[in-house]
């Protein structure tokens, strides 16, 4: 499906970059070209601050909606059947400039230069922040857009406790952030969402566009593995119940499924608490988390099984006891034919190699897709390093990339479902 007369406009480089390198600035960590903006923290704050700024000086109606996500768009009655951009302004904790503020940036310059070309459109365009994308201290990942869609209720965000002890609700209500927009959210006509690949594959093969497909399978679970504290000198081996020893083992386990099960598959064990944490006590206590992904649905679910039985295994013999908890669960996403075919043709119109790929990350884009026609772009990351203060986006790639999804969603504005 080629629209070889859509509209079209340039975007303007310089300003997408001046405007990644000041948004980078909040919360940057210090000697590095990253950034640290947990969800609701006041780092966040100030970073929807100045985004929502730009949007309101560029005459866009902006709405925040009950659980924090932010919407701007063209159109004074707001997004309902706009073609939408977006993304997340959150980082973790350790976080790149791009993750996330790439999409959210690259969207605001395309209203920005299509509105300083004066072309008149046949839909609105709009552009979209979402909360709490990176699930790092409130679980589950993609939460604010989830919400959008109506996958998770507003109540039952505003109640989720983080990893620091603060509740969501609280958090929003401190930093502002708790609108007054309907959640679950309008539906636009059409999302893309420019992101960074955040892998290793279009840097090693030297491509300058990913054409995702889709998004892989996300399952999170916390255990918490409960022994009996002791002292570390006087306790024989064989009288322990340390749950240290079943963490570790749940570890080694974890890479094992993976590698016994291949492909896609993934596994992280990305955070390990012990209690009381101290070098001459036996644990009383373990809590860690368990991240595996997989692109098919039903070799997830084997690793899921996989874990349960081994981590069963290793407690018993250790007379631990388990308690696990889900903190995030997404099949795979597939995203719609009409607008991967959309992105792929545009970019070689431009001259852009491009590849078809998988996304290994979960993105606001796997939610969207729920509601309405859905595709993403990605541009290179230097050695795949992402979730890391060093990631590195050659400029010329950051620019193409925006170029493409303006290109994009001028194209989407003239076609009919
Ligand atoms: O976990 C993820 O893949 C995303 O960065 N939230
Ligand atoms: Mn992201
Ligand atoms: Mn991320």
């Amino acid at each position: 499906m080629a629209l070889p007369n859509s509209p079209s406009v340039s975007i303007n480089g310089e300003r997408l970059l001046e405007r990644i390198a000041e948004l980078a600035q909040i919360g940057e960590i210090e000697g590095t070209k990253g950034c640290s903006r947990l969800a609701f923290t006041d780092g966040d704050r100030d970073g929807r601050d100045l985004v929502v700024t730009w949007m309101r000086d560029l005459g866009l109606t902006v709405t925040i909606d009950a659980v924090g996500n932010v919407v701007a768009s063209t159109n004074s009655d707001g997004a309902s059947g706009a073609v939408m951009a977006g993304s997340h302004i959150d980082t973790v904790g350790t976080g790149g400039r791009y993750d996330g503020n790439l999409g959210v940036l690259a969207g605001l310059e395309v209203i920005e230069a299509t509105l300083a070309a004066g072309i008149e459109l046949a839909r609105p365009l709009a552009v979209a922040f979402f909360s709490n994308e990176e699930g790092s201290r409130y679980p589950p990942d993609m939460m604010g857009s989830l919400a959008y869609v109506g996958g998770m209720s507003v109540e039952a965000v505003l109640e989720v406790e983080g990893s620091d002890g603060t509740v969501v609700g609280e958090e929003l209500d401190r930093i502002g952030y708790r609108g007054s927009a309907p959640c679950p959210g309008v539906t636009p006509h059409a999302f893309v969402e420019l992101h960074i690949e955040q892998g290793p594959v279009l840097d090693k093969e030297d491509i300058q566009i990913g054409v995702v497909e889709g998004v892989q399978g996300i399952s999170w679970t916390e255990l918490t593995l409960v022994g009996q504290s002791n002292h570390a000198g006087t306790t024989p081996m064989s009288l322990r119940r340390d749950p240290m020893r079943v963490a570790a083992e749940v570890v080694v386990a974890a890479r094992s499924i993976a590698s016994e099960i291949g492909g896609s598959q993934v596994a992280t064990v990305g955070s390990l608490h012990l209690h009381p944490n101290l070098v001459n006590v036996v644990p009383a206590s373990a809590t860690m988390t368990v991240d595996l992904r997989n692109t098919d649905e039903a070799l997830l679910q084997l690793a899921e099984e996989q874990l349960r039985i081994r981590v069963a295994a290793i407690a018993e013999d250790e007379d631990v006891t388990v308690e696990s908890r889900s903190l995030a669960r997404f099949e795979p996403v597939e995203f719609d034919e009409r607008v991967v075919e959309q992105i792929e043709l545009l970019a070689e119109k431009t001259g852009l190699s491009t590849k078809r790929m998988p996304s290994g990350a979960g993105h606001d884009a796997q939610m969207m897709a729920r509601i309405c026609p859905t595709g993403m772009i990605f541009v290179p990351s230097l050695d795949g390093i992402s979730h890391n203060p060093a990631e590195h986006t050659d400029e010329k790639d950051l620019i193409a990339g925006a170029q493409l999804l303006s290109d994009t969603m001028l194209a989407l504005t003239e076609v009919d479902w």
